[in-house]
């Protein structure tokens, strides 16, 4: 059974994947309207891969016999000046979503919450490899200056993503 603590913060992360969808899925809109049609596809397979990682918090709290408590979303930003600050934004988002998971994990480990800690871990790795993509396509587009065929070779290859649900992996 989860403790109360660690049942308010697993629905705050559930909370936070969903946004993360939600901040991706207006990034995509954005980049759509640029015509960057494979960052707009990047992004909506980014804002997948987030409803999944709710998706595996929501069941995990079912599991140990939580509550899972959905609550309202915020309003994500759309005020992005050229498609690297949608990146950048979306890198320092990640950074976030890192410190949370490490915050769950500290609490998991205060209450010697063995299993939310294993579970957690998967979440750990995971974060190491959100930044890490973010990252390189933060780096691409910086490389390519923000316009001309550079910009037209990234969209491409982003393009190229395709969405596996964690499951799967
Ligand atoms: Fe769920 O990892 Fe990104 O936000």
């Amino acid at each position: 059974m989860l403790s109360e603590n660690m049942q308010n913060a697993l629905n705050g992360q559930i909370n936070k994947e969903i946004y993360s969808s939600y901040l991706y899925m207006a990034m995509s809109m954005y980049f759509e309207s640029e015509d960057l049609s494979g960052a707009a596809s990047w992004m909506k397979t980014q804002a997948l891969e987030e409803l999944a990682h709710a998706d595996k918090f929501m069941r995990y709290v079912n599991e140990r016999g939580g509550r899972v408590v959905l609550e309202a979303l915020g309003k994500p930003d759309s005020s992005w000046d050229v498609p690297l600050d949608a990146f950048d934004g979306a890198l320092k988002h990640e950074r976030f979503i890192s410190a949370s998971i490490n915050d769950l994990v500290t609490l998991a480990r205060e209450e010697k919450d063995f299993m939310s800690d294993n579970f957690l871990q998967w979440f750990v790795a995971e974060q190491v490899e959100e930044e890490a993509s973010v990252s390189e396509v933060l780096r691409m587009f910086k490389l390519a200056g923000g316009a001309g065929g550079g910009l037209l070779m990234i969209d491409r290859e982003l393009g190229s993503r395709v969405f596996t649900p964690p499951a799967a992996e």
